[in-house]
């Protein structure tokens, strides 16, 4: 009966440790400005923001960060803005891709959306 309690707790520390280091693929601490991200939008409803290593991440520290925007739809645009002023866009009848240079000077949100889908394409990054 002990070693079977034992087994158990063994297997709850081992799945609090999984659920304590995220998602297989998502970086566990804020990235940085040294990270180039792909921000690519479309073919089909979907805007994605990662480094270019195809990492997810949830936080970024402040810096200027290069990005590419891969635009692939003639429906969908890629819009990005942060605190500060900054704001960028493609055009909604734009397809290719561009690089912005951004440079995120203050804390707060970053966010990213396609204009003509708002509601259902958008996501935002902590910025540290
Ligand atoms: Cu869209």
């Amino acid at each position: 009966m002990k070693r079977i309690t034992a087994l158990i707790l063994t297997l709850a520390v081992a799945g609090l440790v999984a659920a304590a280091s995220g998602h297989a693929g998502e970086a566990a601490s804020p990235i940085t400005a040294k990270s180039k991200l792909l921000l690519t939008v479309g073919p089909g409803f979907t805007i994605t923001l990662k480094t270019s290593a195809g990492k997810s991440f949830s936080s970024m520290k402040r810096g200027t960060y290069t990005i590419l925007v891969r635009d692939k739809a003639n429906i969908h645009n890629a819009h990005l803005s942060a605190p500060g002023g900054v704001s960028k866009k493609t055009g909604i009848s734009f397809v290719g891709s561009m690089t912005w240079k951004v440079k995120l000077t203050k804390a707060g949100t970053l966010k990213y959306r396609c204009d003509a889908h708002p509601t259902s394409m958008f996501g935002s990054r902590k910025i540290v």
